[in-house]
Parts: structure tokens; sequence; C-alpha cells
């Protein structure tokens, strides 16, 4: 067993976040690791926080942790913020926030930022999420900034998506043209101490409505991060869903899927390291990208032949 996997198991929490510094770095020891990580993995429940900027996911997330906690659950949070180079400062005012929980050996925490070039934002948070699983956290949270295509696909990885909404913002429209609607399984009205909350629920009633869900509807559920109210609604909503998906075939439906999806990244992945990793050590091919005017597509398909070539 690769020794960061052995010591993972072993409850290191050390050895979990050097393991997912070296997934965020596409390490070429990435697969052995995880093929070990995969081995020793136990059930815990993967749920993803999204919503618009600003709408209170780290402060719920916050409170989350503290609920979860109160109810001997161990938690690992992982905060994945694809525009990060820009935005420290978000980052550093979530720190400051969940900053009570950094001394508790039952909560693990981490940022994420993206560096991988084929859509491996998403695929590196899989694999973190995988090796907090494996080290036996009970609950993965993790929380992803705005309402764009890589939240998409992250929340892509996880069984139960939370969307977070506020009462008169306006986000529902543009959650709704990103295509974020379909893929929550729960809905949180968070910051339900402001006005418009009956606005809102009524606005994603009529959207139900108009869907139709199949099986689940997604419950509407009501939150006060600030003031530590309907987490244990929250939860109980998480709890049921991942029910949900145990005792209809919808789980193992969506397993299936993401099995396959993930099959061909890693395929996709594993090639483009080698076929880069040949090109890198030859110096002559490294010189014809000072030529501006080379032709990319011709320099793609003869590189990738000789590369077929040399393996055969
Ligand atoms: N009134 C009210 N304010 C809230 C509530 N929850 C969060 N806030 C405030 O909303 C602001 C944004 O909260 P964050 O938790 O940082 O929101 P976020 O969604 O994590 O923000 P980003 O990570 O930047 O996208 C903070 O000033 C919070 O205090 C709530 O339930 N009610
Ligand atoms: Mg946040």
């Amino acid at each position: 067993m690769h020794p960061l996997a052995e010591r993972i198991q072993k409850q290191d929490m050390r050895a979990l976040a050097r393991a997912i510094t070296l997934i965020e770095n596409e390490d070429e020891e990435k697969l052995s690791l995880m093929s070990d990580v995969f081995s020793i993995q136990k059930q815990a429940h993967y749920i993803g926080i999204t919503g618009s900027p600003g709408a209170g996911k780290s402060s719920l997330i916050n409170q989350l942790l503290t609920f979860l906690r109160k109810q001997n659950l161990t938690v690992a949070v992982i905060a994945v913020d694809p525009t990060s180079p820009f935005s420290g400062g978000a980052l550093l005012g979530d720190r400051t926030r969940m900053n009570q929980h950094f001394l508790d050996p039952g909560i693990f925490i981490r940022s994420m930022a993206t560096r991988g070039s084929l859509g491996g934002l998403a695929r590196a948070t899989k694999d973190s999420i995988r090796v907090c699983d494996a080290y036996g956290f009970d609950v993965v949270l993790v929380e992803t900034v705005g309402v764009g295509q890589s939240e998409l696909d992250i929340m892509k990885v996880v069984d139960t998506t939370g969307l977070v909404l506020t009462p008169n913002s306006g986000d529902v429209l543009q959650i709704f043209k990103a295509g974020i609607m379909e893929i929550a399984d729960l809905f949180i009205i968070n910051k339900a101490d402001l006005p418009g909350v009956r606005k809102l629920k009524s606005t994603l009633e009529e959207y139900m409505m108009i869907v139709q869900p199949e099986g689940w509807e997604p419950p509407i559920v009501q939150t006060i991060s600030t003031e530590a109210k309907g987490m244990e609604e929250l939860y109980e909503s998480m709890k049921n869903h991942r029910e949900f998906l145990y005792e209809t075939n919808k789980g193992a439906e969506r397993r299936k899927q993401q099995l396959q999806l993930e099959v061909y990244d890693l395929i996709r992945e594993e090639i483009w390291r080698d076929v880069k990793g040949e090109i890198e050590k030859d110096e002559q091919k490294l010189e014809v990208f000072q030529n501006p005017d080379a032709d990319p597509y011709e320099l793609a398909r003869s590189w990738f032949r000789e590369w077929v070539r040399k393996g055969e």
C-alpha cells in the first residue's frame, strides 16, 4: 500500500493534507495512491453546498459543523474556489469564520485552488473527498463559490447538493439560466430573517410544479446561519436524501454514470501527462513553441502519433 494511504488509514491528519497536495499537483504517484485510498474508503456522506457569492455558504457550513459535532459526527470541509488567485481575501475571511473549529481533531478544513488543466478542479475535488472518506470522516462538506460550469462539474461528484438562495436577491433567475436549479437536491433559503422569504418559496414551488421532479422532490429548508437556526431540519433533509439514494436505484444509476465518466477522465489525464512529459524532455520540440506561426493542429497530430508509435 502507498505509505500515505497507510498513514491516512491510521488517521494521520498530516498525511491527509499531503495527499491532497499531491492530488492538486497532479503528481504521477496519484493513481496508485488513489487506488489504495479507494480500497479503504468508508461510507461518508458527500454533501455539496453551492450558491451565489455572499449567499451565506461559509456561515451555513460553520453552523452545520457545530451541529454535526454535537451529534458526535466527524466532518471534513473542502472549500473549492475556482477564482482563488484573485480572492485571497475571501478565503482568509472563511478561515477566520471557521476558526473556532481549528483545534478540534474531529474536523478537517482545506481550501483547494484550481491548478490542473483538464477540468482538473472537479477531478481533484473528487479525489480529495475520497481521501477524507478513507480517513474516516462521517460527513464531507464541499463548498463551491459561484454558479457556473465548474460548480456544476463539482456538484456532480457529491451525493447530496444543497443550493443556497437568499430572499430578495434575484439570484434565482441567474441560477436558473446557468442550469444549476436541476442539480439541487435541496433548496436552502438562507438569511430567512430577511424579508421576501415567502416570495422566494413560492417561486421555488412554482419551479417544481413546472419541472415535476421524478422520485425525489427537493425540499425547501429555511435557515438563519447568523443565529444557528434551521440546522437540524437541514441535516434531516440531507439524510433523507441519502436514504432515498440508497433505497431507490437512483443512487446506483448515478454511480454507474459517474464511474464511466471518471474512467474516461482518468485515461485522458494519464495520456495527457505522458505525452506532455515526452514533449517537454525534447529540446527540439520545445524550440518549436518559440515559433508563433507554428501550426498547433499539425504539431498535436504528429506528436501524438509519435507517442503512439513509441508505445507499440
Ligand atoms: N442576515 C443574515 N446574514 C447572513 C446570514 N448568513 C450569512 N449572513 C451574512 O452574509 C454575508 C456573507 O456570508 P458568507 O458565509 O461569507 O457567504 P458565502 O456564500 O460563503 O460567500 P462567498 O464564499 O464569498 O461566496 C456575511 O456578512 C454573513 O454574516 C443569515 O442567515 N442572515
Ligand atoms: Mg464562502
